[in-house]
């Protein structure tokens, strides 16, 4: 273990077994949550049993505790070089995006050695859960569980995703706060057993050697262009392995932002650095996982993508896997979902969720109520009235009421067609083709203006609900401020072909 001589591994193992778990009825939450002392007891490292046990209720911890975990994993992070050392006998895990249940398969089996590829936030619903239960294992054990910086540990992708805003539904933005400096501190790749370079998404073309990668300061946010951008944002090129004339990158038009790395870029590099192959993560696979061209036919594979968020999003049929390595040899190991809690979309409670339903309904049985004649017999009752005495002038009056009512409702109803409001589409979950056609627009517009505001690198896909077009939002990154890209039904257009390696995460 070479990857830090100063890692207090002295620290390992010393886990207190004596303290009570909080009682938990058949699984359901105990609304306590867990403190510093329930977890680290007398000892200066936590339990991460407890914690785990109690995450998967959907109970939480205590602020201090979430911070007191935040805070002791990114000092040990932060003692962790650019570039950690790692032996043989180790289990690689691609992306996991906040899919905590699906976590828990991956770490219940596998090697003596864990190595997470990054990207465990944003998407699901579990990210916190994630990082709070990775980092009690890393400060419990610091040398058997190391994690990678994924493009989504920065403030810019989880601000825009869902990241942020589940710590600050489940618990604050210091919580949040915390969780961004520490993502700072997260090494940024690997190299087992002096063979394979680990890194999130793969190659820059300002990346020759591996001496580069700890060249630089990696203490900060994700920078937007560059070797750190390249290195969590990068993808190969979708014919690899079967260019028709050697070139080494060309944009990323996909990611709006970094490159696309050839199959000649990648041997280049692994010859010069004296390496087998690449194990990445950062692009959802079907299979969980993607083995591209080896140099020879009985040769390693030079590039390895995994992905271990099974049934990604909820919605794509997708398996997951990860790599175990031992012994010279590479096995992939797939898994499925298991079933996790439910979350309404975008962490809205249920009450804000069913809102625009009540609305339109008791606006519906208002109009019903009032609708108690046609427009011939408003008409005919009008005459009649003119023609009666005083008990007939009230009932005159009734039916002007009735009348200025419905005209009140039916310009309530174009009103609200004509000027979006955007409380009110947020919440616009229900779906029918005019409500459909009004959400998307007023999707496309929110997301436009966002994307110019802070000149982000990033597409948006998350958050819609399941069963409205999809709609994917690439805004250009470079310097010149170009026109973001709007591109419809994009990932859907990809699932139906079953080809989802395009869709981005
Ligand atoms: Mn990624």
């Amino acid at each position: 273990m070479g990857e830090n001589p100063n890692m207090t591994s002295n620290r390992a193992l010393r886990i207190t077994d004596t303290l009570a778990l909080p009682t938990n009825e058949k699984g359901r939450p105990s609304r306590k949550r867990l403190t510093i002392p329930d977890v680290y007891g007398n000892s200066d490292v936590p339990n991460p049993e407890y914690i785990k046990s109690h995450l998967l209720t959907e109970d939480r911890l205590d602020e201090t505790l979430a911070l007191r975990l935040l805070h002791d994993a990114s000092e040990i992070l932060r003692a962790e070089p650019n570039v950690l050392t790692l032996p043989s006998n180790i289990t690689v895990a691609g992306d996991i995006h906040g899919q905590f249940y699906d976590l828990l398969t991956i770490l219940r089996t596998g090697r003596p050695h864990f190595l997470f590829l990054g990207d465990n936030v944003d998407r699901g619903s579990f990210g916190i859960e994630c990082i709070l239960y990775l980092f009690a294992l890393k400060i419990s054990f610091p040398t058997k569980y190391f994690l990678l910086r994924g493009n989504h540990e920065s403030r810019h992708l989880t601000k825009h995703f869902t990241f942020k805003r589940e710590c600050l539904v489940k618990y604050s933005q210091s919580v949040y706060d915390a969780c961004m400096v520490a993502f700072d501190t997260l090494p940024l790749a690997a190299i087992i057993n002096q063979q394979f370079l680990c890194i999130h998404a793969g190659l820059s073309p300002e990346l020759r050697t591996i001496d580069d990668l700890n060249k630089f300061s990696r203490f900060k946010e994700v920078s937007k262009a560059g070797m750190m951008c390249d290195i969590l944002w990068s993808d190969p090129v979708p014919e690899f392995g079967q260019e028709v004339a050697p070139y080494l990158y060309s944009h990323n038009r996909i990611r709006g932002c970094s490159y696309n790395y050839s199959y000649y870029a990648v041997e280049e590099f692994l010859e010069r650095n004296n390496l087998l192959g690449i194990i990445r993560g950062h692009e959802v696979q079907s299979a969980g996982f993607k083995v591209y061209k080896g140099k020879q036919a009985d040769s390693y594979p030079v590039l390895i993508s995994l992905f271990s968020a099974p049934h990604y999003l909820g919605k794509f049929n997708t398996k997951a896997a990860v790599l175990d390595y031992a012994n010279g040899k590479i096995h992939i190991r797939q898994f499925s979902s298991v079933e996790h809690p439910f979350w309404l979309p975008n962490f809205t409670d249920a009450f804000t969720w069913s809102y625009p339903y009540m609305v339109k309904k008791v606006r519906e049985i208002i109009l019903v109520i009032l609708s108690i004649c046609t427009e011939e017999e408003l008409d005919k009752s009008d005459r009649a009235s003119q023609r009666r005495g005083m008990m007939e002038q009230s009932k005159h009056v009734f039916t002007l009421k009735a009348r200025t009512m419905k005209r009140f409702v039916d310009r309530w109803k174009k009103t609200e067609q004509q000027l979006p409001c955007k409380d009110f589409l947020t919440l616009n979950y229900y779906s029918s083709p005019e409500n459909n056609a009004l959400f998307n627009k007023i999707n496309i517009i929110n997301d436009v203006e966002i994307s110019d505001k802070i000149q982000s690198p990033l597409g948006k896909t998350a958050s819609l609900p399941f069963d409205l077009q999809h709609v994917d939002i690439r805004s250009s990154s470079n310097a010149q401020g170009a026109a973001p890209v709007i591109r419809l039904s994009h990932s859907l257009a990809h699932i139906s072909n079953g080809d989802i390696n395009d869709v981005e995460d």
